[in-house]
Protein backbone atom coordinates (compact mmCIF):
# COMPACT_ATOMS: atom_id res chain seq x y z
CA UNK A 1 0.00 0.00 0.00
CA UNK A 2 3.00 2.25 0.82
CA UNK A 3 4.41 2.36 -2.59
CA UNK A 4 1.62 2.83 -4.43
CA UNK A 5 0.73 6.09 -2.85
CA UNK A 6 4.70 6.56 -3.08
CA UNK A 7 4.25 5.74 -6.57
CA UNK A 8 1.22 8.05 -6.92
CA UNK A 9 3.40 11.35 -5.05
CA UNK A 10 6.44 10.38 -7.82
CA UNK A 11 4.18 10.45 -10.94
CA UNK A 12 2.17 13.77 -9.40
CA UNK A 13 6.11 15.32 -9.01
CA UNK A 14 6.75 14.60 -12.41
CA UNK A 15 2.79 15.49 -14.08
CA UNK A 16 3.81 19.15 -12.46
CA UNK A 17 7.52 19.37 -13.70
CA UNK A 18 9.15 18.91 -10.15
CA UNK A 19 12.73 18.09 -10.54
CA UNK A 20 13.20 14.59 -8.81
CA UNK A 21 16.52 14.62 -6.90
CA UNK A 22 18.90 12.16 -5.84
CA UNK A 23 17.45 11.75 -2.09
CA UNK A 24 13.63 11.32 -3.58
CA UNK A 25 11.91 8.15 -3.07
CA UNK A 26 11.97 6.86 -6.94
CA UNK A 27 10.48 3.43 -8.61
CA UNK A 28 12.83 0.76 -8.99
CA UNK A 29 12.77 0.86 -12.90
CA UNK A 30 12.85 4.72 -12.82
CA UNK A 31 16.62 4.25 -11.23
CA UNK A 32 17.11 1.65 -13.50
CA UNK A 33 16.01 3.18 -16.48
CA UNK A 34 18.30 6.30 -15.84
CA UNK A 35 21.29 4.23 -15.17
CA UNK A 36 21.04 2.51 -18.67
CA UNK A 37 20.57 5.41 -20.47
CA UNK A 38 22.77 7.80 -18.55
CA UNK A 39 25.84 5.03 -18.82
CA UNK A 40 25.22 4.48 -22.58
CA UNK A 41 25.09 8.25 -22.80
CA UNK A 42 28.35 8.83 -20.90
CA UNK A 43 29.96 6.06 -23.08
CA UNK A 44 29.07 7.47 -26.08
CA UNK A 45 31.03 10.41 -25.31
CA UNK A 46 33.98 8.53 -24.16
CA UNK A 47 33.84 5.93 -27.15
CA UNK A 48 32.86 9.54 -29.39
CA UNK A 49 36.29 10.67 -28.59
CA UNK A 50 37.83 7.53 -30.97
CA UNK A 51 36.74 8.59 -34.51
CA UNK A 52 37.60 12.14 -34.12
CA UNK A 53 41.07 11.40 -32.68
CA UNK A 54 42.33 9.80 -35.27
CA UNK A 55 42.70 12.97 -37.48
CA UNK A 56 44.21 15.04 -34.56
CA UNK A 57 47.82 14.52 -36.22
CA UNK A 58 46.53 15.13 -39.81
CA UNK A 59 44.51 18.12 -39.18
CA UNK A 60 45.09 20.55 -42.45
CA UNK A 61 46.04 23.77 -40.32
CA UNK A 62 47.53 24.63 -36.44
CA UNK A 63 44.00 26.10 -35.76
CA UNK A 64 41.68 23.01 -37.39
CA UNK A 65 43.81 21.30 -34.76
CA UNK A 66 43.32 23.67 -32.13
CA UNK A 67 39.70 23.21 -32.15
CA UNK A 68 39.68 19.78 -33.08
CA UNK A 69 41.33 18.96 -29.67
CA UNK A 70 39.25 21.52 -28.21
CA UNK A 71 36.19 19.19 -29.40
CA UNK A 72 37.11 16.07 -28.18
CA UNK A 73 38.48 17.61 -24.91
CA UNK A 74 34.71 18.60 -24.42
CA UNK A 75 33.61 15.24 -25.19
CA UNK A 76 35.58 13.58 -22.53
CA UNK A 77 33.96 16.34 -20.22
CA UNK A 78 30.66 15.34 -21.17
CA UNK A 79 31.20 11.80 -20.06
CA UNK A 80 32.68 13.24 -16.91
CA UNK A 81 29.31 14.80 -16.13
CA UNK A 82 27.04 12.07 -17.16
CA UNK A 83 29.24 9.76 -15.41
CA UNK A 84 28.70 11.87 -12.32
CA UNK A 85 25.25 12.59 -12.83
CA UNK A 86 24.95 8.48 -13.41
CA UNK A 87 26.66 7.43 -9.94
CA UNK A 88 23.51 9.68 -8.07
CA UNK A 89 21.43 6.96 -8.63
CA UNK A 90 23.44 4.60 -6.20
CA UNK A 91 25.93 3.12 -8.83
CA UNK A 92 29.63 3.32 -8.44
CA UNK A 93 32.19 4.48 -11.92
CA UNK A 94 33.76 1.54 -11.37
CA UNK A 95 30.20 -0.71 -12.16
CA UNK A 96 29.33 1.56 -15.48
CA UNK A 97 33.03 1.17 -16.79
CA UNK A 98 33.15 -2.43 -16.46
CA UNK A 99 30.17 -2.67 -18.01
CA UNK A 100 32.06 -0.68 -20.88
CA UNK A 101 35.24 -2.48 -20.90
CA UNK A 102 33.75 -5.88 -21.24
CA UNK A 103 31.30 -5.00 -24.02
CA UNK A 104 28.05 -5.04 -22.03
CA UNK A 105 26.93 -1.54 -22.16
CA UNK A 106 25.84 0.06 -25.19
CA UNK A 107 27.11 3.14 -26.61
CA UNK A 108 25.83 5.11 -29.57
CA UNK A 109 25.92 2.94 -32.89
CA UNK A 110 27.17 5.97 -34.97
CA UNK A 111 30.82 5.58 -33.21
CA UNK A 112 31.44 2.15 -35.02
CA UNK A 113 31.55 3.88 -38.09
CA UNK A 114 35.38 4.64 -39.67
CA UNK A 115 36.41 7.87 -40.31
CA UNK A 116 38.12 7.92 -43.54
CA UNK A 117 38.95 11.64 -44.85
CA UNK A 118 39.30 15.30 -43.53
CA UNK A 119 35.54 15.54 -44.92
CA UNK A 120 34.28 13.28 -42.09
CA UNK A 121 35.27 15.19 -39.33
CA UNK A 122 33.37 17.77 -41.04
CA UNK A 123 30.03 15.49 -41.33
CA UNK A 124 30.34 14.44 -37.85
CA UNK A 125 30.31 17.42 -36.24
CA UNK A 126 27.78 18.35 -38.61
CA UNK A 127 25.37 15.68 -38.63
CA UNK A 128 26.49 13.54 -35.32
CA UNK A 129 26.61 16.55 -32.89
CA UNK A 130 23.81 18.33 -35.02
CA UNK A 131 21.55 15.32 -34.12
CA UNK A 132 23.17 15.14 -30.49
CA UNK A 133 21.95 18.74 -30.13
CA UNK A 134 18.24 18.50 -31.24
CA UNK A 135 18.15 15.19 -29.05
CA UNK A 136 19.93 17.06 -25.71
CA UNK A 137 17.90 19.77 -25.93
CA UNK A 138 14.94 17.90 -25.17
CA UNK A 139 16.95 16.38 -22.64
CA UNK A 140 17.23 19.81 -20.62
CA UNK A 141 13.75 19.40 -19.38
CA UNK A 142 14.30 15.89 -18.74
CA UNK A 143 12.71 14.92 -15.30
CA UNK A 144 16.20 13.82 -13.08
CA UNK A 145 17.41 17.15 -12.06
CA UNK A 146 21.46 15.97 -12.38
CA UNK A 147 20.61 14.72 -15.92
CA UNK A 148 18.99 17.77 -16.73
CA UNK A 149 21.32 20.16 -15.30
CA UNK A 150 23.98 18.65 -16.52
CA UNK A 151 22.43 18.47 -20.33
CA UNK A 152 22.19 22.45 -19.89
CA UNK A 153 26.55 22.62 -20.13
CA UNK A 154 26.67 20.12 -22.86
CA UNK A 155 23.98 21.54 -25.34
CA UNK A 156 26.22 24.93 -24.78
CA UNK A 157 29.51 23.16 -26.64
CA UNK A 158 27.44 20.57 -28.96
CA UNK A 159 26.47 23.89 -30.47
CA UNK A 160 30.13 24.70 -31.16
CA UNK A 161 30.83 21.46 -32.15
CA UNK A 162 28.25 21.34 -34.57
CA UNK A 163 29.28 24.64 -35.90
CA UNK A 164 32.72 23.37 -36.25
CA UNK A 165 31.77 20.43 -38.28
CA UNK A 166 29.48 22.74 -40.71
CA UNK A 167 32.78 25.16 -41.45
CA UNK A 168 34.90 22.08 -42.30
CA UNK A 169 32.24 21.00 -44.54
CA UNK A 170 31.20 24.17 -46.06
CA UNK A 171 34.59 25.23 -47.10
CA UNK A 172 35.31 21.75 -48.39
CA UNK A 173 32.19 22.14 -50.44
CA UNK A 174 33.64 25.02 -51.76
CA UNK A 175 36.57 24.23 -52.61
CA UNK A 176 38.19 22.02 -55.58
CA UNK A 177 35.77 19.52 -57.35
CA UNK A 178 37.94 16.95 -55.68
CA UNK A 179 37.48 18.50 -51.93
CA UNK A 180 33.81 18.93 -53.01
CA UNK A 181 33.87 15.43 -54.18
CA UNK A 182 35.31 14.21 -50.40
CA UNK A 183 32.41 16.66 -48.93
CA UNK A 184 29.43 14.54 -51.00
CA UNK A 185 31.27 11.23 -50.37
CA UNK A 186 31.42 11.94 -46.33
CA UNK A 187 27.80 12.46 -46.40
CA UNK A 188 26.53 10.25 -48.27
CA UNK A 189 28.65 7.66 -46.01
CA UNK A 190 27.04 9.78 -42.29
CA UNK A 191 23.60 10.59 -43.54
CA UNK A 192 22.03 7.28 -42.45
CA UNK A 193 23.99 6.42 -39.69
CA UNK A 194 23.29 9.89 -38.36
CA UNK A 195 19.24 9.57 -38.77
CA UNK A 196 19.59 6.08 -36.98
CA UNK A 197 21.43 7.43 -34.31
CA UNK A 198 17.76 8.38 -32.70
CA UNK A 199 16.97 4.95 -32.18
CA UNK A 200 14.38 2.42 -33.69
CA UNK A 201 10.93 3.71 -35.04
CA UNK A 202 8.85 4.41 -31.78
CA UNK A 203 6.53 1.68 -32.72
CA UNK A 204 9.62 -0.65 -31.84
CA UNK A 205 11.02 1.19 -28.99
CA UNK A 206 10.39 -0.66 -25.92
CA UNK A 207 11.98 2.09 -24.13
CA UNK A 208 9.69 5.12 -24.94
CA UNK A 209 6.86 3.89 -22.92
CA UNK A 210 7.69 4.50 -19.91
CA UNK A 211 10.42 7.25 -20.68
CA UNK A 212 7.49 9.17 -22.14
CA UNK A 213 5.43 8.87 -18.99
CA UNK A 214 7.92 9.61 -16.91
CA UNK A 215 9.18 12.62 -18.56
CA UNK A 216 12.95 11.31 -19.06
CA UNK A 217 11.93 11.72 -22.74
CA UNK A 218 10.55 14.79 -23.72
CA UNK A 219 10.19 14.02 -27.35
CA UNK A 220 10.23 10.59 -28.75
CA UNK A 221 12.75 8.71 -31.03
CA UNK A 222 11.12 9.49 -34.36
CA UNK A 223 9.59 13.13 -33.75
CA UNK A 224 13.16 14.20 -32.69
CA UNK A 225 14.52 12.67 -36.03
CA UNK A 226 12.14 14.77 -37.93
CA UNK A 227 12.88 17.85 -36.37
CA UNK A 228 17.04 16.73 -37.13
CA UNK A 229 16.09 16.27 -41.30
CA UNK A 230 14.03 19.11 -41.35
CA UNK A 231 16.85 21.21 -39.89
CA UNK A 232 19.47 19.76 -41.83
CA UNK A 233 18.37 19.48 -45.58
CA UNK A 234 18.56 23.55 -46.07
CA UNK A 235 21.91 23.29 -44.38
CA UNK A 236 23.11 21.18 -47.28
CA UNK A 237 21.20 22.77 -49.74
CA UNK A 238 22.89 26.53 -48.84
CA UNK A 239 26.65 24.46 -49.33
CA UNK A 240 25.56 22.37 -52.88
CA UNK A 241 25.44 18.99 -51.41
CA UNK A 242 22.78 16.58 -51.75
CA UNK A 243 21.58 14.31 -49.00
CA UNK A 244 21.50 10.88 -50.52
CA UNK A 245 17.90 9.78 -50.18
CA UNK A 246 16.00 9.65 -53.43
CA UNK A 247 12.45 9.75 -51.23
CA UNK A 248 13.56 12.56 -49.72
CA UNK A 249 10.54 15.26 -50.29
CA UNK A 250 8.74 18.09 -49.03
CA UNK A 251 5.06 17.44 -47.13
CA UNK A 252 3.34 20.70 -47.76
CA UNK A 253 0.35 19.21 -45.83
CA UNK A 254 2.70 17.81 -42.72
CA UNK A 255 5.33 20.87 -42.97
CA UNK A 256 8.43 18.17 -42.37
CA UNK A 257 10.06 16.45 -45.22
CA UNK A 258 9.13 13.04 -46.33
CA UNK A 259 12.25 10.69 -45.94
CA UNK A 260 13.33 6.75 -46.72
CA UNK A 261 13.19 3.67 -44.48
CA UNK A 262 16.37 3.36 -42.31
CA UNK A 263 18.08 0.16 -42.78
CA UNK A 264 17.49 -1.58 -39.40
CA UNK A 265 19.20 -4.57 -40.28
CA UNK A 266 22.25 -2.90 -40.28
CA UNK A 267 21.17 -0.59 -37.36
CA UNK A 268 20.73 -3.88 -35.20
CA UNK A 269 23.63 -5.40 -36.07
CA UNK A 270 26.12 -2.28 -35.36
CA UNK A 271 24.10 -1.97 -32.07
CA UNK A 272 24.60 -6.00 -31.02
CA UNK A 273 28.90 -4.89 -31.80
CA UNK A 274 29.06 -6.03 -35.58
CA UNK A 275 29.80 -2.55 -36.14
CA UNK A 276 32.62 -1.95 -38.79
CA UNK A 277 34.62 -0.89 -36.38
CA UNK A 278 33.00 -2.08 -33.01
CA UNK A 279 35.91 -4.25 -32.14
CA UNK A 280 38.75 -1.84 -32.51
CA UNK A 281 36.51 0.72 -30.44
CA UNK A 282 36.62 -1.41 -27.50
CA UNK A 283 39.91 -2.77 -27.71
CA UNK A 284 41.13 0.57 -28.11
CA UNK A 285 39.21 1.94 -24.72
CA UNK A 286 40.95 -1.42 -22.89
CA UNK A 287 44.06 -0.16 -23.62
CA UNK A 288 43.92 3.33 -23.17
CA UNK A 289 42.54 2.18 -19.33
CA UNK A 290 44.76 -0.38 -18.78
CA UNK A 291 48.26 2.01 -20.12
CA UNK A 292 46.62 4.29 -17.38
CA UNK A 293 46.96 1.91 -14.80
CA UNK A 294 50.26 3.74 -13.22
CA UNK A 295 47.98 6.95 -12.91
CA UNK A 296 45.35 5.46 -10.81
CA UNK A 297 48.14 4.10 -8.98
CA UNK A 298 50.47 7.24 -8.46
CA UNK A 299 46.75 8.82 -7.62
CA UNK A 300 46.01 6.43 -4.99
CA UNK A 301 49.32 6.43 -3.32
CA UNK A 302 49.47 10.53 -2.96
CA UNK A 303 45.91 10.41 -1.26
CA UNK A 304 46.81 7.64 0.90
CA UNK A 305 50.30 9.69 1.44
CA UNK A 306 48.21 12.80 2.33
CA UNK A 307 45.27 10.74 4.65
CA UNK A 308 48.24 9.29 6.84
CA UNK A 309 49.95 12.66 6.82
CA UNK A 310 46.10 14.44 8.38
CA UNK A 311 46.42 11.27 10.82
CA UNK A 312 49.53 12.08 12.35
CA UNK A 313 49.03 15.97 12.50
N1 LIG B 1 22.96 3.23 -30.60
O1 LIG B 1 13.86 1.61 -26.66
P1 LIG B 1 14.90 2.42 -27.38
C1 LIG B 1 26.94 12.29 -28.93
C2 LIG B 1 19.26 0.80 -28.08
S1 LIG B 1 26.56 11.19 -27.72
C3 LIG B 1 23.06 2.17 -29.77
O2 LIG B 1 14.40 3.44 -28.33
P2 LIG B 1 15.85 4.48 -25.61
C4 LIG B 1 28.32 12.66 -29.25
C5 LIG B 1 18.71 1.25 -26.75
O3 LIG B 1 19.74 1.54 -25.85
C6 LIG B 1 25.17 10.36 -28.43
N2 LIG B 1 21.99 1.63 -29.15
O4 LIG B 1 15.92 3.07 -26.31
C7 LIG B 1 29.39 12.26 -28.48
C8 LIG B 1 17.86 0.07 -26.36
O5 LIG B 1 18.66 -0.98 -25.84
P3 LIG B 1 18.66 -1.37 -24.25
C9 LIG B 1 24.46 9.53 -27.48
C10 LIG B 1 20.80 2.23 -29.38
O6 LIG B 1 16.88 4.51 -24.57
C11 LIG B 1 30.69 12.54 -28.87
C12 LIG B 1 17.34 -0.44 -27.69
O7 LIG B 1 18.23 0.05 -28.69
N3 LIG B 1 23.25 10.23 -27.04
O8 LIG B 1 26.02 12.62 -29.57
O9 LIG B 1 14.45 4.83 -25.22
C13 LIG B 1 30.94 13.22 -30.07
C14 LIG B 1 15.94 0.02 -27.99
O10 LIG B 1 15.88 1.45 -28.17
C15 LIG B 1 20.64 3.34 -30.22
C16 LIG B 1 22.52 9.75 -26.04
O11 LIG B 1 22.86 8.73 -25.47
C17 LIG B 1 21.79 3.84 -30.85
N4 LIG B 1 21.76 4.89 -31.68
O12 LIG B 1 16.24 5.50 -26.79
C18 LIG B 1 29.85 13.63 -30.84
C19 LIG B 1 21.33 10.59 -25.63
N5 LIG B 1 19.34 3.68 -30.25
O13 LIG B 1 19.37 -0.25 -23.54
C20 LIG B 1 28.55 13.37 -30.44
C21 LIG B 1 20.56 9.97 -24.51
C22 LIG B 1 18.70 2.81 -29.46
O14 LIG B 1 17.22 -1.46 -23.83
N6 LIG B 1 19.88 8.75 -24.93
N7 LIG B 1 19.57 1.93 -28.95
O15 LIG B 1 19.41 -2.66 -24.19
C23 LIG B 1 18.69 8.74 -25.54
O16 LIG B 1 18.09 9.76 -25.85
C24 LIG B 1 18.07 7.40 -25.78
O17 LIG B 1 18.70 6.45 -24.95
C25 LIG B 1 18.14 6.92 -27.26
C26 LIG B 1 17.53 5.50 -27.36
C27 LIG B 1 17.32 7.85 -28.14
C28 LIG B 1 19.57 6.86 -27.76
Amino acid sequence: MEDIKKLEEFQAKIDAEIKIEPKDWMPEDYRKHLQRQISQHAHSEIIGMQPEGNWLLRAPSLRAKVVLLAKIQDEAGHGLYLYSAAETLGKSRTEYLNELKTGKAKYSSIFNYPTLTWADMGAVGWLVDGAAIVNQVSLQRTSYGPYARGMVKICKEESFHQRQGYEIIADMAKGTPEQKEMAQDALNRFWWPSIMMFGPHDSDSPNTGNAVKWKIKRATNDQLRQSFIDKTVHQAEIIGLTIPDPDLKWNEERGSYDFGEMDWDEFWSVVKGGGPCSKQRLKHYNDAHNNGEWVREAAKAYTDKQTSKQNVA
